[in-house]
């Protein structure tokens, strides 16, 4: 090899490496990613006339967003974002937000595939997840003239920690799926919550629902779970254990904002039947026990007869408890289930349920 060669092929090393080692490409208006890499937008698209924006036409890219806008015109069929083939995989789309297009974020012709922390607004889909083994984490899909996130034909996929909101015929549409995971998300202020079509096998647990209609199935209606077993962390309502859904409406009366929760643990005391196949065995309450301000540890009740004399979490009843509740009535009434404080059963918190108290010590 001449020397001219051998300098040629290191400097060919070095850019390939490069390459390997996570080089990112700017990109500044909509263009093709047309082979694997990191690709970086470097500033918002504004009013782009594209049908398809960022196409992708590669497996193992990258798309950064960088929190910059890919903004469209509404056109018919247009896509903000789309990876065009069945056969790619390993496909990122994150912090981008994707406006005023047919279908914001595309990438249903992939599998191992993510959209992490992006936007969707005001376009008729949002997002539609990888079709197998993918994930639609932690991002917005609100206020889309017809569906937030779209999932169709997809197995094991995980629809997790989104905000899916007002959106103008489903938030969530679930349509002949398998084995996916959707929870920690929150649908709230959708024509319709969560519509799934001929989709079984899938968890779902840990959303919070909130929608004049929350769920409906298609005409074949199959199995699904909507709970998990009950373990400690906290749930999607704020309350101490993992357990199933929270089940609002805008009205105030949902299952989970109604239900009697006779330990206060925030799981309600019987379990929310969507349909015979699809039963929320441990529907979320927001009835819990929170720790006053000050302390860490939720009230204790030491004689075990519903009321929570222990205040302070001291495990015992003692005149600090007193003083808790003296400094902390308002607190009490506006955060904490009425039932474990109401002393003298009068059904609201008021001075005489701490005289009550104070006679107990
Ligand atoms: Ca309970
Ligand atoms: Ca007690
Ligand atoms: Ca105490
Ligand atoms: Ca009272």
């Amino acid at each position: 090899m001449s020397k001219r060669a051998v300098v040629f092929s290191l400097i060919t090393w070095i850019i390939l490496s490069g390459i390997a080692c996570g080089a990112q490409i700017p990109v500044t208006d909509c263009q093709k990613l047309s082979g694997p890499g990191t690709y970086v937008l470097q500033n918002d698209i504004i009013n782009s006339d594209a049908i398809v924006c960022i196409n992708i036409t590669s497996s193992d890219v990258i798309f950064q967003g960088n929190g910059h806008t890919v903004d469209g015109q509404d056109k018919p069929s247009s896509w903000g974002i789309f990876a065009t083939s069945p056969a790619f995989t390993n496909i990122v789309v994150q912090d981008v937000i994707v406006n005023d297009w047919v279908t914001g974020i595309s990438l249903r012709n992939t599998r191992d595939s993510a959209v992490l922390a992006s936007s969707a607004t005001s376009n008729r889909f949002g997002i539609l997840p990888g079709y197998y083994n993918s994930t639609i984490t932690n991002c917005r899909a609100v206020k889309n003239s017809q569906t937030g996130i779209y999932a169709w034909s997809n197995n094991n996929i995980t629809i997790i920690g989104n905000i899916i909101n007002e959106n103008q015929y489903q938030g969530l549409y679930l349509g002949f799926s398998k084995n996916c995971t959707v929870r920690d998300n929150r649908l709230e202020g959708n024509n319709l919550g969560f519509f799934i079509v001929e989709s079984d096998n899938n968890q779902i647990f840990n959303n919070y629902f909130n929608n004049t209609a929350n769920v409906i199935f298609g005409t074949n209606v199959l199995d699904n779970q909507w709970n998990t077993t009950t373990r400690p962390g906290m749930n999607i309502a704020g309350g101490p254990y993992l357990a199933g859904n929270f089940w609002a409406n805008p009205k105030g009366d949902g299952f989970s904002q109604i239900c009697p929760d006779g330990n206060n643990d925030g799981v309600c005391d019987s379990a929310f039947s969507l349909d015979a196949k699809n039963i929320d065995q441990l529907p979320l309450s927001n009835k819990f026990l929170r720790p006053l301000p000050g302390y860490s540890d939720i009230p204790t009740d030491p004689d075990s007869d519903g009321l929570y004399e222990d205040l302070n979490a001291n495990a015992r009843k003692d005149f600090n408890d007193v003083v808790v509740m003296f400094n902390q009535m308002q607190w009490i009434a506006a955060h904490e289930p009425i039932s474990a404080f109401d002393f003298n059963g009068n059904g609201r918190i008021d001075f005489n349920d701490i005289v009550k108290l104070f006679g107990e010590i």
